[in-house]
């Protein structure tokens, strides 16, 4: 047959053209007469005259990478938190000014119809956050990668806070369309659930399943300033044919209907809880639904342009975002062995290369395990390869190092120590040719702690790769008032080379920048103060000191160490009102996992605590609280640009990271914090003298604990600690119910202060009037502030993609 001639458009960026085209757009492809266009009609029909944009470079991407044969990096994780891309689209490219301009031309307002757009909350926190920033790095460093994951139907839940508080409600973000995802009916795969397995005569087959549809749908991630463009493919549950035919036939019509609604919740919900193991079964399916399909789907693509499976570890790196994809490592066992007839030793040989797996967390509850029942009634093939998996590593280990049955039982796959359960962590670590931590602390107690046994075994697997946040968005999208101010002195090549940012040193004392800076500051904490009034109907004044918490409440963050801060500082005031206080405004947002009473607790303690300051009229505007309800990427990008301080407060050995922490100090707020996570690398690239450290170190809180910790001697000890702690008890902030937070108190006093956070008090509080003292001298504070600025080049995702590409899955960019 003769190749047709096949020509299409080019398309123009300047404000015409892009005028024109969103007409067009309304017109033809939302079908809106502009006389009846709501303003999320021209939403969409902008959003798809910008994504058109990007198809140009998508195509002329995936082209080269198929010319090159590039190794291509598959980042599996159940969670993406894209927060919003209309913006982010627009600086990629770099039409912002002419998009807005041309909006200006239709008469059309940019930032209403900017604010309109749903966050893409697929993700609970940090770790969902992380993939997000490392797709935007991956694509802006030309990295061939694709994200795998699920499209949930409701993302991350709604926080309404009533009464003071959390109230989740669901948040069904497709209702007005998403013009930003492909879907591919094409791109289907069978996912099978159930069954059993039979031995025939060439090797094992798994029947009588119950099988669920995998429907693609891609999203195109641009890469900054390039023509480089990568996929997220994200995996949507449909009934298969089948089990509605059958039962059709039979007269089962509701039934029918009935078991297509139960298969396709595979992919209803994202499950909201970071910080303990649900264990339910629906979460298992949507592990190896989205498992499953895309390594069905990555296999097709590498034999779409390779004979056999000789170069498979050379094009395929698969990267495991935490243990929640890791049945990835039995499915692709499966898919060699079973359905393409690799040997075993030559399956598992390709897998030791493929794999690369990140922990994100140490807290013992979150580690995850799956019942062997479960899994041999889910997934009974899969959990014969993890046993034979098992088997062949205990066989090694053995061999090597003698029959210890103490250490076996330690190790293996399967904890026997009660109900039987496949630990997921170490099934990662066995097939993993690389492990790695998120931070150079975390990725030190790592080897320390949960997997010491196996940095004896594999030492050559563990390495450390701090995290990063991509300052595209985190800088450039979310505060343009600094970023103005920094290109003004260094240019603007710091969106692709952060590093550059260490140019700012030597400007921390120079007077007209420094207060350019501080004028920024005021511009964001003016918009953040608007939002506030507007949304909350509270009056905050900007130019007292904004000191900022905003993360997941978790009793390890210390959310409530900053409270005991916020009421020693109430009493304080109420002691001596005419003192010369430094006015602050203390803000907190983040969601509790619903089932987790005592982080519920927290919030209603904080919102107790903000009515009574607020309502004082002895505080005179001194002491703010304030609780923003419902924290999202998109609020974090109005919130953080505004700190003057950022509160990174874990107990030290807690926190894996943090990113936060890092997307603050870029945007010129000081640090106040323990040495955890990230925090600890932070101190070492800004200075110690422009960052404050406190509480005890991660070794000291062990000793601590090994020691025999008891927090009622410094409840004794501390009069002013007493007094915080007997004020929540005795129902200062609660008087209507005075008992409501009895076990706060008890469970910082009387049952042991898990995270030691009275160990940690006084050291705190006097950090904090180091704080207040420093912010009295505006230019000082301002100068450590750009040194904050500056000391972040090293917090960029780019750095961090390019040092798994470089040590972990050796691939090299694609060349455009
Ligand atoms: C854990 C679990 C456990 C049970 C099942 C559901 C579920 C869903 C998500 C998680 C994530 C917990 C791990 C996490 O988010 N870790 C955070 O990762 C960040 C990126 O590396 C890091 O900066 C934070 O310090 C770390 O807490």
């Amino acid at each position: 047959m003769k190749k047709a001639k096949f020509e299409f458009d080019h398309l123009s960026n300047d404000a015409g053209s892009l005028q024109r085209a969103i007409a067009n757009k309304l017109v033809y492809a939302i079908g809106k007469d502009p006389a009846a266009a709501q303003p999320e009609d021209w939403l969409n029909a902008t959003a798809l005259t910008v994504r058109d944009r990007l198809v140009e470079r998508w195509m002329e991407t995936t082209r080269a990478q198929y010319a090159q044969d590039v190794k291509r990096v598959y980042y599996l994780s159940m969670e993406f938190l894209i927060g919003r891309t209309f913006t982010n689209a627009l600086l990629a490219l770099g039409v912002y000014e002419e998009v807005k301009e041309a909006l200006a031309k239709l008469g059309v307002d940019f930032d209403q119809i900017a604010n309109l757009e749903p966050d893409a909350a697929l993700g609970n926190g940090g770790l969902g956050r992380l993939a997000a920033c490392f797709l935007d790095s991956m694509a802006t460093l030309g990295i061939a990668g694709f994200g795998y994951g699920i499209r949930y139907d409701y993302g991350m839940f709604r926080q309404t806070i009533v009464d003071g508080r959390q109230v989740e409600t669901p948040d069904y973000w497709l209702k007005g369309g998403n013009p930003w995802e492909f879907p591919r009916p094409e791109v289907t795969y069978r996912v099978r659930f159930g069954g059993h397995t039979e031995q025939g005569p060439d090797g094992v087959r798994w029947v009588d399943t119950q099988d669920v549809l995998a429907m693609a749908y891609d999203t195109i991630i641009p890469g900054y300033a390039t023509k480089a463009t990568n996929t997220l493919r994200l995996w949507s549950a449909k009934a298969s044919a089948e089990i509605n035919l059958s039962a059709f036939n039979t007269g089962r019509y509701m039934d029918a209907v009935e078991e297509k609604n139960h298969s396709e919740n595979v992919s209803r919900v994202l499950y909201p809880d970071d910080s303990t193991l649900s264990g339910r079964e629906l979460r298992l399916r949507q592990e190896y639904f989205f498992c499953s399909a895309s390594l069905q789907d990555l296999i097709r693509r590498y034999l779409s342009t390779h004979e056999n499976f000789d170069k498979l570890a050379d094009k395929v790196s698969i990267h495991l975002n935490d243990t929640h994809p890791v049945l990835a490592i039995p499915e692709l066992m499966r898919l060699l062995i079973d359905e393409h007839g690799l040997a075993w030793d030559r399956a598992w040989a390709l897998s030791q290369q493929i794999f690369s797996y990140t922990n994100h967390t140490l807290m013992a509850e979150a580690l995850e395990t799956w019942p062997v029942e479960m899994l041999a009634r889910v997934l009974p093939r899969h959990l014969q390869i993890i046993f034979e998996i098992n088997a062949h590593f205990l066989h090694a280990v053995a061999e090597r190092f003698g029959q210890d049955n103490m250490l076996m039982r330690r190790i293996s796959l399967i904890d026997e120590s009660g109900e039987r359960r496949v630990r997921m962590g170490y099934l990662a670590v066995v097939a993993s040719h690389k492990i790695n931590g998120v931070s150079a602390l975390h990725s030190d107690l790592m080897t320390q702690s949960i997997f010491a046994d196996f940095a004896r075994i594999f030492p050559e697997r563990f390495n450390n790769k701090t995290n990063g946040v991509t300052p595209r968005r985190w800088l450039s999208q979310a505060n343009p008032w600094l970023s103005a101010a920094i290109d003004k002195k260094i240019g603007t090549s710091w969106r692709r080379h952060l590093d550059e940012l260490s140019g700012l040193k030597k400007l921390a004392d120079n007077k007209p920048f420094q207060k350019s800076f501080r004028a920024a500051k005021l511009k964001n904490k003016e918009r953040l103060a608007d939002w506030i009034q507007t949304n909350l109907g509270i009056t905050v004044d900007p130019t007292t000191l904004f000191d900022i918490q905003v993360k997941r409440i978790h009793e390890y963050k210390r959310q409530l160490l900053n409270v005991l801060h916020v009421i020693a500082r109430y009493n304080r005031i109420l002691a001596n009102p005419d003192a010369n206080w430094q006015p602050r405004t203390v803000i907190f947002a983040g969601k509790a996992a619903s089932a987790y009473v005592m982080a519920k607790n927290v919030i209603k303690l904080i919102n107790d605590v903000a009515a009574t300051i607020n309502n004082d009229a002895r505080i005179k505007g001194l002491l703010k609280v304030v609780f923003i309800p419902n924290y999202s990427v998109s609020l974090a990008e109005i919130i953080i640009p505004a700190a003057d301080l950022s509160e990174q407060i874990s107990t030290a050995g807690t926190e894996a990271s943090g990113t936060g922490n890092m997307k603050f100090g870029l945007n010129g707020a000081l640090t106040i914090g323990t040495l955890d996570g990230a925090n600890v690398e932070m101190r070492e690239q800004v200075g110690a003298d422009n960052i404050f450290i406190f509480g005890n170190t991660a070794d000291q809180v062990e000793a601590l604990r090994n020691q025999g910790y008891h927090p009622r001697a410094y409840y004794e000890a501390n009069a002013e600690l007493r007094q915080v702690l007997d004020n929540i008890r005795d129902g200062v902030f609660s008087p209507e119910q005075p008992d409501r937070f009895q076990a706060i108190f008890d469970t910082l006093v009387n049952w042991g202060d898990n995270y030691q956070l009275l160990a940690d008090f006084a050291s705190y509080v006097t950090t904090q009037e180091a704080v207040d003292a420093l912010y009295q001298d505006g230019d000082e504070w301002t100068r450590k502030a750009i040194l904050n600025v500056a000391g972040m080049g090293a917090f960029s995702s780019d750095r961090t993609i390019g040092e798994y590409a470089d040590s972990i899955w050796r691939a090299a960019p694609v060349q455009l």
